[in-house]
């Protein structure tokens, strides 16, 4: 049988930017994904991601985002495919929100250029808003969107290029690591395969396969709904409407784009966090009507036009760290196994830097980029801080 330098399990955001990654250095990768190729069963689908570079989150991920633009631009030039699009991003809240004040912090700790807009501002700039007197927004002209199934697809296929072999509709059932700290061995519905290194990317998938991690991953039920303007599409196309993330009043944060791809005569809005818990297995598809009239609720506050027809909404999972920060490492006691889950919603805009993070991972033992928050250590029982 063949033996190979690496095995991927789960080829979406993280597992494809991997094998594509790791097959241009010449690596032999064996990619195992469970469904087709850029499916929508877990959560990297809905034609749309957020991108953007002043990150509230924490100013540890901004030389990350650096990165992982340039690599967007190298993927797209390399396939000749669009991927990024940049609209620039307003992040609006009351000045006091997370949303506001984190990306304020990261833009000045990074000197990221941002202009602060008072709510009488982004209205007359983007007249798709009608924030409330307190709101205000920090403008970002980088901020964009990431096209989720372009990139898995355009990833998998340059990978397959670059002579990675990839097993579609092929379910994992067990992998193992050698004690010696050399070699794995995975286990699949259609054979048993060897290998070097492992990298276990499995998004919503990852509780079961990492339930010896020490690292509690729960996954989240959301849904991305596409409405239909009440006054015409124009002020919400792209190069008119950026794409922002709105904390309301009542720090409720919600998220949207310009109109676009899949439902091209409607706008995606969706919450971001405060999900249901579910796994893959039990996760509710079905949208229902208090959901859509929850979104009605703050639309009517603070995007009145896209108030209209509700035209489709798909169901979409999070797998959050208890911290919401990554984990992206090399497993703790087996050193040829390498990590990346837990992107807790905010993980695909950087799946292109991830996949460069884990090539290193696997074939260097380390990495330059800086992933020090994303270590599951960070987790571990009585760990002294
Ligand atoms: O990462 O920008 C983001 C995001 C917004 C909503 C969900 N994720």
């Amino acid at each position: 049988s063949t033996h190979y330098d690496v095995i991927i399990i789960g080829l979406g955001a993280m597992g494809s930017t991997a094998a594509y990654q790791l097959a241009k250095k010449g690596q032999r990768v064996l990619g195992l994904e469970q469904y087709g190729p850029a499916h929508d069963l877990g959560s990297s689908h809905g034609g749309s991601r957020i991108i953007r570079q002043s990150y509230f989150e924490d100013p540890a991920y901004v030389p990350l985002l650096l990165r992982a633009y340039e690599l967007w631009n190298e993927i797209e030039r390399e396939s000749g495919q669009e991927i990024l699009t940049v609209t620039g991003g307003l992040m609006m809240g009351p000045p006091d929100s997370l949303t506001v004040s984190g990306s304020i912090e990261s833009s000045k700790q990074w000197n990221l250029a941002y202009e602060i807009l008072e709510a009488k501002d982004i209205y007359k700039r983007f007249p798709a808003f009608t924030p409330s007197p307190a709101t205000v927004a920090l403008y970002e002209e980088r901020a964009g969107f990431v096209r989720p199934e372009a990139s898995v697809y355009t990833h998998l296929l340059q990978a397959e290029k670059y002579g990675a072999e990839l097993h579609f509709f092929e379910e994992v059932v067990s992998w193992e690591a050698h004690p010696s700290g050399e070699g794995v061995r995975v286990i699949t519905a259609n054979g048993v395969y060897e290998a070097g290194k492992i990298i276990i990317s499995a998004g919503a998938w990852a509780p079961d396969l990492l339930r010896d991690l020490g690292v509690s991953l729960q996954v989240e039920r959301h849904v991305q709904m596409f409405f239909e303007p009440t006054q015409g599409i124009d002020i919400f196309s792209v190069g008119k409407q950026p794409i922002y993330i709105w904390e309301a009043d009542d720090y409720v944060q919600l998220y949207g784009f310009p109109s676009f791809g899949l439902k091209a005569e409607g706008a995606k809005v969706a919450f971001f966090r405060k999900g249901t818990a579910c796994t893959p297995e039990t996760i509710d598809r079905n949208i229902y009507e208090d959901e859509v009239n929850m979104m009605r609720h703050y639309l009517a506050q603070g995007i009145p036009q896209l108030n209209g027809r509700f035209l489709q909404g798909k169901t979409c999972m999070y797998t959050n760290t208890p911290d919401e920060h990554f984990v992206i490492s090399l497993h703790p006691e087996y050193p040829q196994v390498a990590i990346a889950a837990g992107f807790s919603g905010h993980g695909f805009k950087f799946a292109s830097v991830v996949g460069e993070i884990l090539a290193d991972l696997v074939i260097e033992g380390k990495t330059n980029h800086p992933i020090d928050l994303f270590t599951p250590q960070r987790f571990a029982a009585n760990k002294i801080v």
